[in-house]
């Protein structure tokens, strides 16, 4: 193996970031998307192959990302191929199994200076958690020619590394910050409970507890029980109601859990029920959303992000209680 001097190797190095940086092969214009969220995917095809236009472009769907529904571009004609999934994932209407595996763009022709967008959107389920990578493998025909945009970064390697890569996108957790009326798109289903709304108020610095809030629904005929919630900063967490007994307002720990009864909707909230979740290791900032746990008896541990709204806000859209309870 030949050896190169150091200032050449800089140099090729150089050469090899800036090359990639610049012509960026085939990419997606979105970077980032979240679990359980629909993902418009925008493939970028920045040149042909060798001074060809480019022809034909084929994505394939990986497993995890449902539902996928390519939109038909003027020029190109537009295939879809369909198969099943290797599980099943819940979507709108129910679970689905199967779907689209590959989208295929052809019969156009893109000059090799030009470039242009294949847009398809999907579903990204609940496959991936934050910090993961999904990759999108590309094939690009030519009039003479052709790219698989196919490789995947091994462990440690970055993407930049490589010859061909397969366009990804970075999963990161959703930052979505729900309206008190609470919008359906914010609703988790977890059996015959419908979960709304979680959120909290960020504390000060140096606080010890916070107040966690959510509205919860059961549409089954059977009695569940919230048992329990847990967030990472916190050391517990449990369930408390609250009283005013003499003009003072009194917390207690709802032995048993809280129950909710068939068809009833329970809902805690600043000056009654709530979650309190003590020894905190960090204080929750407003804006910042916390993803946690919810136990209930039947339903099971249920996973939820709480939005975290302003200091002393009376509802999760962030208004501010002048009466602001102190207590938490
Ligand atoms: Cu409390």
């Amino acid at each position: 193996m030949h050896r190169m001097p150091r200032a050449e190797l800089y140099a090729a190095l150089a050469l090899t970031l800036s090359t990639s940086a610049a012509f960026a092969h085939v990419t997606l214009e979105r970077r980032e998307a979240s679990p359980n969220a629909s993902y418009r995917a925008v493939v970028q095809v920045n040149h042909g192959c060798s001074g060809q236009p480019t022809t034909r472009v084929s994505v394939t769907i990986p497993e995890g990302v449902i539902g996928a529904k390519p939109m038909p571009k003027p020029g190109w004609q537009v295939a879809t191929e369909k198969g099943p999934y290797a599980r099943s994932y819940p979507h709108f209407h129910g679970d689905i199994r199967e779907g689209v595996k590959t989208i295929t763009w052809s019969g156009g022709s893109l000059p090799d200076d030009h470039v242009d967008e294949f847009t398809f959107i999907a579903r990204i389920s609940d496959a991936f958690s934050p910090g993961s990578t999904i990759y999108f493998p590309v094939e690009q025909d030519c009039a003479s020619g052709s790219y698989a945009w196919t490789e995947v970064p091994a462990a440690g390697q970055t993407a930049q590394a490589l010859k061909s890569p397969a366009p990804g996108v970075t999963i990161v957790a959703a930052r979505s910050t729900p309206k008190v009326t609470g919008s359906s798109a914010a609703t988790i289903k977890a059996g015959d409970l419908s979960i709304e709304t979680p959120w909290m108020r960020a504390t000060p610095s140096g606080a010890k507890v916070a107040g966690g809030y959510v509205r919860i629904t059961n549409t089954g005929k059977e009695p569940d029980r919230l048992t329990g919630a847990a967030i990472p900063m916190a050391g517990s967490g449990s369930i408390h109601s609250m009283s005013v007994e003499g003009g003072v307002m009194k917390m207690a720990v709802v032995e048993g859990g809280l129950t909710i009864k068939p068809g009833e909707t329970v809902e805690l909230k600043p000056g009654g029920y709530h979650l309190m979740f003590e020894d905190l290791k960090g204080a929750p900032k407003a804006g910042e959303p916390i993803a946690g746990t919810l136990t209930f008896e039947r339903a099971g541990t249920v996973a939820v992000t709480f939005a975290v709204a302003p200091i002393g806000a009376k509802g999760p859209g962030g208004s501010t209680g002048s009466s602001g309870h102190q207590h938490h």
